[in-house]
């Protein structure tokens, strides 16, 4: 469970320069995939720096213990959506079934059609990131990430990866999607690092 330190009013859990909206905008580069058959066409990668890779089949992700976290969204855009409740696999969960190199610092998210999004090991490995396959009780929408999408709610929510296929773990920092194209390589709302020079 993510508790901001100022959760006392709802004026307080809105970053500088947001603006809270009730809807919940779709933003995206490229196109929504499309699946027939997730037992064919998707699989989970963990790669890299760890002792011995794994590939998980869509059933053998879904197997996974699951737990909850509620966050605020901020998006780099301005808007912020309070009170979100994802459901998935946490990040610890998934982590068990591999064994990460010491000299890892960073990881590398790949989703559908080769977007990737980078940030600290540190930050990936924060109790409360989950792999969310529901929000707020319901399914995701294909465009809200369905099947699987990453949440880390201490971030602006470009790190969170939507249709995630797979971990990179790297020693060295990379930049990502929107990295590459000026955003800022970690992304605190707090701190307002929305682009690469903040
Ligand atoms: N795979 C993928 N994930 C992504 C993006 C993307 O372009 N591709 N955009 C990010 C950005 S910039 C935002 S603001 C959020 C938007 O998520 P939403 O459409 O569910 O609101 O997804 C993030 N995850
Ligand atoms: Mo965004």
């Amino acid at each position: 469970m993510f508790i901001h330190p100022s959760t006392d009013t709802k004026r307080d859990r809105i970053p500088p320069n947001q603006k809270q909206t009730t809807g919940f905008p779709v933003l995206h580069y490229g196109d929504v995939p499309e699946y027939t058959d997730l037992s064919t066409e998707w699989s989970f990668r963990l790669f890299g720096l760890v002792e011995e890779e794994v590939t998980l089949t869509y059933e053998q992700m879904m197997a996974l213990p699951t737990g909850e976290v509620t966050n605020d969204i901020h998006c780099v855009t301005g808007w912020s959506k309070l009170d979100n409740e994802w459901q998935g696999i946490p990040v610890e969960e998934v982590l068990k079934l591999v064994k990460i190199k010491p000299e890892a610092k960073y990881v590398m998210l790949h989703a559908e059609h080769g977007w990737t999004v980078n940030m600290p090991l540190a930050d990936f490995t924060k109790a409360g990131n989950l792999f969310a396959n529901k929000h707020n009780g319901e399914n995701l929408t294909p465009e809200h990430g369905w099947p699987l999408r990453f949440v880390i709610p201490h971030l602006y929510f470009w790190k969170s990866a939507k249709w995630v296929r797979g971990i990179e773990f790297m020693e060295k920092d990379r930049q990502g999607f929107w990295e590459k194209n000026g955003y800022n390589m970690y992304g605190d709302p707090w701190l307002q690092q929305r682009y690469a020079w903040d």
